[in-house]
């Protein structure tokens, strides 16, 4: 009987999603595209857990007041990008002592080995060889942490983030197996409309935040003229014709993103714009962003002039989710032999 109750209650449970963002710079078109724009839809399906990474955001150098500034404006990015805080739990990471307290636990759990072999820490130790911190290779111990901390179900992340999954998995099959059941198997989460942008000026390399070139990149807080200019000088190549087609990869990431956002197949928009030159192609491709991202912008305006509301709700956010995280974390200290202060 107990067991046929505790089957209906977890049927009836909503599943439970949960995914970070690094305060690293002002999101770009491919976070939102890939990542938050999903984020946003699925709330009302799950219960969703976003969070700023500020800890991971440590293991690269960013000057302090910079860091401080970035991690405002990245909880205020997510709300201005529709993340419901009456829907949603909106933290950051270091608001909730939960997650630096696992971290450790977590490392405890982790093997040199398996660290040694993290793509990220090699990819990340080449880029900045006079910074290899032990934060940078222990990452994907705090992200288990993350994840585990709040028994998500699903996580959703990019291609570069699947091996700390991976990795999550194994450190919670490990610990449930030494200590007993304690830790749910997150699995990942793959939206069916997950686009993947490219650079728009090497169309072979992901856009990303830390580009140093500002061109290669649309920023959601880029304002329509600098939008229109940016897509207008993107790469293509020398074949005026818009179709999606192998070694077409500048014009493959502009027709990616056009129908990303207006839910256009691939082949619609190759017959809408047949015989038309890249020049019309890449204005409505400008013109469909803008429209976009244009109530972003302005929301992100509102919230960022309303700095009580913005800090209010990152307490409301660090309260509620420091309840769920120290349930599990006392619930790992007692399996590990800490004694709890009584
Ligand atoms: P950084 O430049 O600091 O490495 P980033 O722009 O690559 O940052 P992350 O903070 O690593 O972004 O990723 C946040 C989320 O956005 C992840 O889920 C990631 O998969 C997604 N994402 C990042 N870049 C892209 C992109 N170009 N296209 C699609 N999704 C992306
Ligand atoms: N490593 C991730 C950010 C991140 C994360 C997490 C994502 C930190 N902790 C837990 C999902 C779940 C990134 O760089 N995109």
């Amino acid at each position: 009987m107990a067991n046929e109750n505790e089957n209906a209650q977890e049927t009836a449970r909503k599943k439970i999603i949960l995914s970070g963002i690094q305060p690293t710079g002002t999101f770009t078109l491919g976070n939102y595209l890939g990542a938050v724009r999903n984020w946003r839809q699925i709330q009302n399906e799950y219960q969703c857990y976003y969070f700023i990474a500020d800890l991971h955001s440590m293991t690269i150098h960013i000057d302090p007041a910079k860091r401080r500034q970035q991690t405002r404006e990245a909880f205020a990015l997510l709300l201005a990008c529709g993340i419901d805080t009456e829907k949603s739990l909106v933290f950051v990471q270091s608001h909730v002592h939960a997650h630096a307290e696992m971290g450790w636990i977590m490392d405890c759990c982790s093997q040199f080995g398996e660290l040694s072999r993290m793509t990220q820490f090699k990819d990340k130790s080449a880029k900045h060889p006079d910074n290899i911190n032990a934060g940078l290779f222990t990452y994907p111990s705090l992200m288990a942490g993350d994840i585990l901390l709040y028994q998500a179900d699903y996580v959703p992340v990019g291609a570069d983030q699947t091996q700390h999954l991976e990795f999550t998995r194994d450190i919670a099959t490990r610990f449930n197996h030494t200590y007993g059941e304690t830790f749910r198997l997150p699995e990942g989460y793959f939206p069916k409309a997950g686009a993947r942008v490219m650079s728009l000026q090497d169309p072979t390399s992901k856009m990303s935040k830390s580009d140093t070139n500002p061109k290669a990149t649309i920023y959601i807080l880029d304002d329509e003229e600098t939008i229109l200019r940016k897509f207008k000088s993107a790469v293509t190549d020398s074949e005026a014709e818009v179709v999606y087609r192998e070694g077409k990869d500048g014009v493959n990431n502009l027709m990616t993103i056009y129908s990303a956002i207006t839910g256009e197949s691939l082949d619609d928009i190759a017959r809408d714009f047949a015989g038309k030159g890249y020049g019309d192609f890449k204005e409505a491709v400008g013109h469909a962003v803008a429209d976009e991202l244009q109530p972003i912008r302005d929301h992100y305006a509102e919230l960022m002039n309303d700095r009580q509301y913005l800090e209010a709700q990152m307490r409301d956010g660090a309260e509620r989710a420091s309840r769920i995280a120290n349930k599990t974390l006392n619930k790992a200290k007692k399996k590990v032999g800490l004694l709890l202060p009584q």
